[in-house]
């Protein structure tokens, strides 16, 4: 397996250094995905509330099998993988199909990604499984494998990356995709406010002990000081910019230091920690991104009740 994160893990703790000096103070979401975070990342896409997974599983389980007829891919790329539990469908149809020879999926969680490529290697014995540890922002390089390739970025994980960061990745994989190349995305659409506080902010409490998790591997990798009850799970819907903004919020003023960073900071009572955002899209809007991104849709995917979308995109103009 490659040892793409630990080259990657100075960048991210220089990201953490300008994040945690940027109004409002913030975290990068790859905190998030310790194993144990991983492991409460698997819980919440099991949540009756935490709609995402299963909508966006409607649509594959119907179309899996007109992306691989229109895509004939040899190889699929996954952008941060997790469990791969969706790719599942894709895996099926590329396979039945006859085109798939090689799986390469790409995900933070060294553990996840090693379990995952086990059950996938015993499942389909002719496709060859090479994991790469490393997240998408900071380790992709150049893309792996031999065309046509199929890059798929499911879950709605493009909605934690800020619209910047949305525009430059997408241009990145624009420039990467080869002629024959597609991208496959799945995105959380805009819907009832009610249904998404409810998605982030479940009963049981799973999100928030996920959400909390981040401050762990923080304390833990950056030998910092936060303490969990100086905190509350504060989860909110940005109405201007249409995410969710998923804030920790300091109970009283205190400061936590971050010894690998040499950073002391102080936090006002009612300060926010920004630990992600979510972003929900409207095709309106999210079709005008992959025009600036020089990507061309091929297909637009919503389930019946419109909650979620996944997208076919090809390098190009429309
Ligand atoms: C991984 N990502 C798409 C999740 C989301 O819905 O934004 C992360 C998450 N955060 C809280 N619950 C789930």
């Amino acid at each position: 397996m490659s040892s793409a994160p630990t080259a990657s893990r100075p960048a991210l703790y220089e990201a953490t250094r300008r994040s945690l000096q940027s109004e409002p103070k913030e975290l990068s979401p790859v905190w998030l995905y310790d194993e144990r975070g991983s492991d409460l990342y698997e819980e919440v896409s099991r949540l009756p509330a935490y709609y995402l997974p299963r909508r966006e599983a409607e649509i594959l389980r119907t179309r899996s099998a007109s992306v691989a007829e229109h895509t004939k891919a040899r190889t699929l790329v996954e952008l941060g993988s997790g469990s791969a539990t969706n790719t599942r469908f894709l895996l099926d149809a590329l396979d039945s199909a006859g085109t798939l020879e090689r799986f390469v999926p790409l995900d933070v969680s060294e553990r996840m990604l090693r379990t995952g490529a086990q059950r996938i290697e015993a499942a389909y014995p002719s496709v060859s499984v090479d994991p790469i540890v490393g997240d998408f922002e900071r380790d992709l390089g150049e893309l792996p494998g031999e065309g046509p390739r199929l890059i798929a970025f499911l879950g709605s994980t493009l909605g934690n990356l800020y619209p910047e960061q949305r525009a430059e990745l997408l241009s990145t994989l624009a420039r990467e995709l080869g002629e024959n190349d597609a991208l496959l995305m799945g995105i959380d659409l805009v819907k009832d406010v009610a249904r998404l506080r409810a998605a982030y902010n479940d009963d049981a409490g799973v999100t928030e002990a996920f959400v909390r998790n981040a401050l762990v591997a923080v304390n833990r990798e950056l030998d910092a000081t936060f303490d969990q009850a100086r905190f509350a799970y504060v989860p909110r819907w940005d109405t201007a910019n249409e995410w969710m903004d998923i804030d920790l919020s300091a109970l009283e003023a205190h400061s936590v230091a971050v010894g690998r960073l040499e950073l002391e900071l102080s936090f006002e009572k009612g300060e926010r920690l920004r630990v992600e955002i979510s972003s929900k899209f409207r095709r309106e809007r999210f079709e005008p991104e992959l025009d600036r991104a020089r990507l061309r849709r091929e297909s637009w995917w919503a389930d019946p009740a419109g909650d979620f979308a996944v997208v076919l995109a090809r390098r190009g103009n429309p």
